[in-house]
């Protein structure tokens, strides 16, 4: 079990006992194959050295990350010479394998402890270097590995004895794993204390400032409140509206005004019997999925769900008509009194088809005076008109029984498109493209578990609500009827399973949007792959409950 040393590999960062180990080695004739730094350092000790590039055919590249990361290394590291068919392998590609392995880490420690910017620590992960050493210890029975210059005598005397023991290997092979464990201990512990605990740190700084804000609100009418949560929170009773009834008649309801907002609160009713509660909720949900697109857009709600949306090309004429006729297209019994937002003022065209269905509210920037003289010869239509400034609050509120939540306004500010990740199937055309996007805002605006088909800026069929992701696919495919082949989907979450998505690929939809993430997207993935779909990641979850 004593293996003589013919060649060894050298990448050192640490180069304390370097040219003592390269005078014994050259003395007892082995070959040394080494990497930059290293390798003119022996050289500059007046021995041969082989550059690692030579062995690889491969530059050193990527400022340094890539250097020692190629078969031509690996496989003569790891091959296991007590097999007939591992020496025959490396015989074949033309391998030599090393017997000696000596590496020690970029200084990762040393690096934070200089209190260097984060980028350049992140430079000093060594990703090649922990390669080799754990390499070579898996297979210490043919490779010695050496971490630490406090083990160089021992492997210089080996050297010159004929070879290293099993004994000794095994040793250096037990070093190497727990040097390469600690390695990897610090730079986790770097990354919480750098990147984690500064995530948690402005959560928490969030949740103080809210909790302050509602101390100020119940403890007086402080002004600070307003400051802080203008529109949400600075609730005038005194504004109130009484309405008619709650979600059913039994439960006596208001509406109370947000001071200084502009939101469907505070829109004007330009025509119809009075608001209902329910007609609030159902508006709010309309306008908010309208005002997700910059194109002319109509939502159709019904229950706080949309049961259809729909884009038009600005340039296209009477753009908003066209989009309520698509959207309206989608599930034209489901739509049978709905709640209609546009996020552009109504043409007399879009009046027309809207005064042929019943509609229980239509809102909007604005009405053409034709259309609203159309409209509002109807007495069941509520007709309300949308502050001109119309925005949603930046924080959102939810009771819970003892106490309200409140979180951040989910919006699409910070979406870019050019980040989505391809992960199946080719790169789709511009209009599958188009179609995606607008899958993929239309969705955000359907309660989970979302699954959204589209067509031509139109969706076709929405899966909504559902307790698992495959019943919403089933609801989507249904919906959509044979508008299903040839449709585009988004979901608003990953698929945990790939079952969900073999329904829409049953379908005949070409191309999927959502956001990936799941333990199980290699499942996914490949169902989408086999299938010959393309299927985008955004990175970024929209959940709406
Ligand atoms: O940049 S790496 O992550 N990629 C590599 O392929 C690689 N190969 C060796 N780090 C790599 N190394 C490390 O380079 C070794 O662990 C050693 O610390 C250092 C030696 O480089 P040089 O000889 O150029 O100073």
């Amino acid at each position: 079990d004593v293996i003589p040393v013919q060649r060894a590999l050298i990448s050192v960062s640490d180069k304390t006992g370097l040219v003592e180990l390269a005078n014994a080695l050259a003395a007892a004739g082995v070959e040394m194959i080494s990497t930059g730094s290293t390798a003119a350092t022996i050289r500059a000790a007046g021995h041969d050295v082989t550059d690692v590039a030579a062995v690889t055919g491969f530059p050193e590249s990527l400022d340094g990350r890539v250097k020692t990361l190629h078969p031509s290394v690996h496989a003569g590291i790891l091959a296991d010479l007590r097999l007939e068919a591992h020496e025959n392998q490396l015989a074949d590609l033309s391998i030599a394998p090393f017997q000696l392995v000596v590496v020690n880490l970029y200084p990762f420690v040393e690096t934070v402890e200089s209190g260097a910017e984060p980028a350049d620590v992140i430079e000093q992960i060594d990703i090649g270097g922990p390669a080799l050493v754990r390499a070579s210890a898996k297979n210490h029975p043919n490779v010695a590995i050496v971490v630490d210059p406090e083990n160089y005598s021992e492997i210089i005397a080996a050297v010159a004895a004929g070879g290293s023991t099993l004994r000794l290997r095994q040793k250096l092979a037990s070093l190497a794993f727990e040097h390469t464990a600690n390695y990897d201990l610090s730079v986790s512990a770097w990354f919480t204390e750098n990147v984690y605990d500064q995530w948690q740190d402005d959560t928490e700084a969030l949740g103080e400032e809210i909790l302050d804000a509602f101390d100020a609100i119940v403890a007086a009418e402080d002004p600070e409140a307003d400051a802080l949560f203008p529109e949400t929170l600075a609730i005038e009773a005194t504004r109130g509206t009484v309405l008619r009834y709650g979600e059913n008649s039994h439960q006596a309801a208001a509406l109370y005004l947000g001071e200084g907002g502009q939101g469907i609160a505070q829109a004007t009713q330009l025509h119809g019997k009075e608001m209902s509660y329910n007609n609030y909720v159902d508006a709010d949900a309309a306008v908010r999925a309208a005002f997700d697109f910059a194109e002319p857009a109509v939502a159709i709600i019904k229950h706080a769900n949309p049961c259809g949306i729909a884009v038009a090309n600005p340039k296209a004429p009477d753009a908003i008509a066209s989009a309520h006729h698509r959207a309206h297209d989608c599930d034209p019994v489901s739509a049978f009194g709905g709640v209609i937002a546009a996020n552009r003022v109504v043409t007399l065209g879009m009046a027309e088809t809207v005064s042929q269905i019943f509609t229980e509210v239509l809102v909007a920037p604005g009405f053409e005076p034709a259309a609203f003289e159309l409209l509002s010869a109807k007495k069941n239509i509520r007709l309300l008109e949308l502050p001109a400034d119309y925005r949603r609050s930046s924080l959102e509120l939810r009771q819970i029984s003892g106490g309200l939540l409140v979180q951040e306004t989910d919006t699409f500010d910070t979406l870019d498109t050019a980040e989505w990740r391809l992960v199946s199937g080719p790169e789709v055309d511009e209009a599958t493209r188009a179609d995606l996007e607008f899958a993929w805002k239309a969705c955000r605006a359907v309660k989970s578990n979302a699954i959204l088909l589209a067509h031509a800026g139109a969706s076709v069929g929405v899966g909504m609500g559902q307790v698992n992701r495959v019943d919403s696919c089933h609801l989507a495919v249904s919906r959509a009827g044979e508008r299903a082949e040839g449709a585009v989907a988004a979901s608003d979450a990953f698929f945990p399973f790939a079952d969900g998505l073999e329904v829409l690929l049953e379908a005949g939809v070409t191309a999927v949007v959502q956001p990936g993430g799941s333990v199980r997207d290699e499942e996914v993935i490949a169902a989408a792959t086999a299938a010959g779909v393309s299927m985008y990641f955004t990175g970024e979850r929209h959940f709406f409950h």
